[in-house]
């Protein structure tokens, strides 16, 4: 009677704290981890809520045991400590239940990731480029870029004896020139990689946190639910200026984005073809481009192409600027493999001098750019002007006397 007086006095005690943790939890929500804006912040969220709470009741139910055990049995009631052996049963039990609790956890988790990492089917695709310390943001085929770097006022309060009470500061070291601007309810798809060292690109809210790395390309998309400014880091320590490299993504409801992007085309922050020859300077592998061999994602634009690349695109481009547009994205994106010199690397990266497929009808060579073929990773990321333009270079370089490709031959391969 005394045993079960004492155990319903424990449940309660139990059962309230419990409750009080919740309130607390709730109340507490800053120090928590942010909910977020899209559908899988939502999901992380809730699979990061399960878990605590999982190892809440964990947490009560062994320090429970423990404290019950040594207040209940102590010395000085006169206890006398059990003499026993190996008990299989025992084992069987306290290896099963902490297995099943590890497989309810994962279940849900392993739902989650996979949907993460579906990056078929985007509306938009941004590349997004770290450098010590700054990030660029490219919008694929839309003849948009820019970096994006620490904001003066931040910039100029951390420098020391700056006289300045960061305090004063707003979003001091959170803060940007140029934000990244996103349109709300569409599938962004982000291609991360980087020009130096290990960056990652970390913005919680929208659930987006991958290590940029020189030479790979990282896939990851997101969905953002509502306008809003967003801020994050990089998160990957990446030298001297790691902490002055913030992130901020500004979703715009969907025409005020369209609008947006074409006053950006307009004013002509032309760094794109500039930037292109820096990216991805020793381009080993490229692991992560391989799931678009299986779902080629089709770089669709959210907004209509401009009007004055339309005449150019069906009256095609000269020789001469296709292949200087194509040299640039060669030494971008192809030269690593296949060396600026087209000799490759035999017998795993074969040279493109003399090359059949890349002399040949030109049907052959978009195919294997855009799709990729086993150790040659798919290259769909790359605009129609950029694939047209390395394909007339490679075909016409070295001594190679290939066929001219027209951006409108490689819209016409996508389909
Ligand atoms: C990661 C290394 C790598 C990169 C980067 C790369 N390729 Fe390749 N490429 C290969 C490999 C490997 C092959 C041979 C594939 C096979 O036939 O198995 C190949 C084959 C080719 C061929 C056919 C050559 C032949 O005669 O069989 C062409 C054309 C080609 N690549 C063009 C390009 C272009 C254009 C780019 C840049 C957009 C590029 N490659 C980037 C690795 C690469
Ligand atoms: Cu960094």
């Amino acid at each position: 009677m005394q045993k079960m007086l004492g155990l319903a006095r424990f449940a309660a005690l139990m059962s309230s704290l419990l409750a009080s943790g919740s309130a607390l939890a709730y109340t507490g929500a800053k120090w928590n981890l942010p909910e977020g804006v899209t559908e899988i912040s939502h999901e992380v969220h809730g699979l990061h809520m399960m878990v605590f709470w999982i190892c809440v009741v964990i947490g009560v139910v062994v320090f429970g045991a423990m404290f019950y055990s040594v207040f209940a049995h102590r010395k000085s009631k006169g206890a006398v400590a059990a003499k026993f052996h190996e008990s299989t049963t025992v084992e069987i039990i306290w290896t099963a239940i902490p297995f099943f609790i590890l497989v309810a956890m994962a279940i849900p988790a392993a739902a989650t990731l996979v949907k993460m990492d579906d990056t078929r089917n985007a509306d938009l695709s941004i590349k997004v480029t770290g450098y010590q310390w700054k990030w660029q943001y490219e919008y694929v085929g839309e003849d948009v870029s820019y970096f994006s770097t620490l904001a003066k006022t931040s910039n100029k309060a951390r420098q020391l004896q700056s006289g300045v009470d960061v305090n004063t500061v707003d979003n001091y070291l959170v803060d940007v020139d140029n934000p990244l601007v996103l349109p709300v309810g569409k599938k962004i798809r982000f291609l991360i990689t980087s020009n130096d060292v290990i960056h990652a690109w970390w913005v919680s809210q929208i659930a987006v946190k991958k290590d940029a790395i020189p030479g790979y390309i990282n896939e990851v998309w997101t969905k953002i639910d509502e306008p809003g400014t967003f801020r994050g880091v990089c998160a990957e320590l990446c030298g001297r200026d790691h902490g002055f490299m913030p992130i901020v993504v500004k979703a715009l409801p969907e025409d005020e984005f369209k609008a947006w992007l074409a006053e950006k085309k307009g004013g002509g922050e032309q760094v794109a073809a500039a930037a292109t020859t820096s990216v991805m300077p020793a381009a080993a592998t490229m692991t992560d481009a391989a799931p678009a061999a299986e779902a080629p994602v089709e770089v669709a634009a959210v907004t209509p192409a401009p009007a004055a690349a339309a005449p150019a695109a069906a009256a095609g481009k000269s020789k001469e600027d296709l292949v200087a547009h194509g040299e640039k994205v060669y030494k971008g994106n192809c030269a690593a493999c296949h060396q600026v010199t087209g000799a490759g690397m035999p017998p795993t990266f074969p040279a493109l001098v003399g090359s059949k497929v890349a002399t040949g009808p030109k049907a052959g060579a978009i195919a294997q750019v855009l799709k990729g073929k086993n150790m040659m990773p798919p290259f769909s990321q790359l605009s129609d002007d950029d694939i047209a333009g390395v394909l007339t270079y490679v075909a016409s370089s070295w001594g190679n006397k290939g066929e001219i490709v027209q951006a409108a031959d490689v819209a016409a391969a996508r389909k």
